[in-house]
């Protein structure tokens, strides 16, 4: 943390461990995503297996799971790592929540002891890409309503339907597919390559553009009896690997958050009209002085949600509290940085706009904002209000 930004000094809540691992992290992004990031993201491309592969090299790839090639770090030591990535661009940081919080978690949670030696070694090292197919064309918000199905054929199972808006689709070697079954809710591991299997990019995307975002169709996939994962049982399989990933994302907003404001402040102090800096107009400094305290609380909630993760005490609509409001806070700051970068707050040369247009993305997946208040909701009142 830049010693200006960190004003509760939350540097000294961090074990010296967890100050190197963000460190590493954070000097990986200066020297491999900073430098390119905003063509990326301006060109619609991003080399995602590269990235992975040096990712996996440094073991942010399910870091935060055991075995199987994987780190067995802290939940407070992978945010850390989220805050990082995400100040670079949030599509580089869903590149890793997919692959290490959902794909592998559900692999690693539910899969069978086969499923996890074939797969998690060689999606820890970034060899293998990984995607998450919940979401459909008509049913987002609300999976339990999926119509992908998954029929019984003698020991095969066969699988038709399609998933709509899937980070990594285009690019991935394997994706954790859940489809109705007569039972209810179960998860399957497709191999990308199996017959019947297409993945197609969505392009024209205005946000998170250095990610790869696809369709995937499932024209009567014929897989295997073990094909399944045999320990996922019904939806709360596929919602608990969201909880995994939202944590990630509570960090990484405010990653985005902060780099908007390192920025604005920077740019803020240099910048000069009416024969003074920005930063020296009381408009500005109320400005900046709202948005730093926003970005602390934010990350004082991250950090106290890690400690709760770390003791196994964290609960899912803890994790609700922590992406609504971090997610929001961290948009509301983007958006107002781009007031103080006048004009150039719309330029690619900034990162300020395209961390805005990033969290409206990010806002939206892994549960919109208004899911997580509905969650939070029926904490407070004991009554659903989702339907
Ligand atoms: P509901 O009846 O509430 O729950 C069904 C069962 O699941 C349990 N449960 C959870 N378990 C673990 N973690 C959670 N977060 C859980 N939420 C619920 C629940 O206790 C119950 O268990 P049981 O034993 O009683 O069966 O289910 P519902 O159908 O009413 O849905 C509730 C709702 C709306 C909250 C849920 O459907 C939801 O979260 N919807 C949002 C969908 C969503 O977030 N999709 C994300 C797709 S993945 C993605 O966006 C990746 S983006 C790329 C990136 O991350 O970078
Ligand atoms: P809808 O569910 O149609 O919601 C539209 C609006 O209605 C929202 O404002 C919503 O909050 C509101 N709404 C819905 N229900 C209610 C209600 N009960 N009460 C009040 N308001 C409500 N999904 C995956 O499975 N895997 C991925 O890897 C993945 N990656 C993604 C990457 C990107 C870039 C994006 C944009 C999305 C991705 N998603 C992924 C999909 C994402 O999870 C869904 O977009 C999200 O869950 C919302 O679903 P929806 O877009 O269908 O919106």
């Amino acid at each position: 943390m830049t010693a200006p930004l960190d004003l509760l000094d939350l540097d000294s809540s961090l074990s010296e461990e967890e100050r190197q691992i963000r460190d590493v992290v954070r000097q990986l992004v200066d020297d491999r995503v900073r430098p390119h990031v905003a063509d990326w993201y301006e060109d619609g491309r991003v080399p995602a297996r590269e990235l992975a592969r040096e990712f996996g090299k440094l073991g942010l790839l399910g870091m935060h799971l055991t075995g199987y090639g994987c780190a067995g770090a802290s939940a407070v030591a992978y945010g850390l790592a989220c805050q990082e990535l995400e100040a670079s661009d949030s599509g580089v940081r869903s590149l890793v929540s997919v692959q290490g919080s959902l794909a592998m978690y559900a692999i690693w949670r539910y899969g069978s002891e086969e499923q996890k030696q074939r797969w998690l070694p060689s999606m820890a090292t970034g060899e293998a890409i990984g995607c998450f197919g919940l979401t459909e064309p008509d049913h987002g918000s609300d999976p339990a309503s999926m119509t992908t199905r998954a029929r019984r054929d003698g020991d095969d199972w066969v699988l038709t339907g399609g998933k709509m808006w899937i980070t990594n689709a285009p690019i991935a070697d394997v994706a954790v597919i859940w489809a109705r079954t007569d039972e209810g809710v179960r998860g399957f591991v497709v191999p990308m390559d199996t017959p019947g299997v297409t993945a197609r990019e969505i392009r024209r995307k205005m946000s998170l553009r250095a990610s790869v975002t696809g369709e995937i169709v499932l024209d009567d996939v014929r897989l295997p009896a073990d094909a399944r994962l045999p320990e996922a049982v019904g939806l709360k399989a596929p919602l608990s690997c969201l909880t995994e990933a939202r944590y990630g994302i509570v960090w990484g907003a405010v990653g985005a958050a902060r780099d908007c404001l390192e920025t604005t402040l920077a740019y803020a102090t240099t910048r000069t009209q009416f024969g003074r800096p920005l930063a020296g107009f009381q408009l500005t400094q109320a400005k900046l002085a709202d948005m730093a305290v926003e970005l602390v609380k934010g990350q004082l909630l991250a950090l106290h949600l890690g400690r709760l993760a770390d003791a196994h005490r964290l609960r899912p609509e803890q994790v609700s509290v922590g992406k609504l409001n971090n997610v929001r806070e961290a948009l509301g700051i983007a958006r107002q940085c781009r007031t103080i970068l006048g004009a150039n707050g719309v330029s690619g040369e900034y990162p300020v706009l395209r961390h805005a247009n990033n969290l409206e993305s990010v806002l939206t997946y892994e549960g919109t904002s208004e899911i997580h208040q509905l969650i939070v909701g029926q904490r407070l009142t004991g009554l659903s209000a989702f339907a």
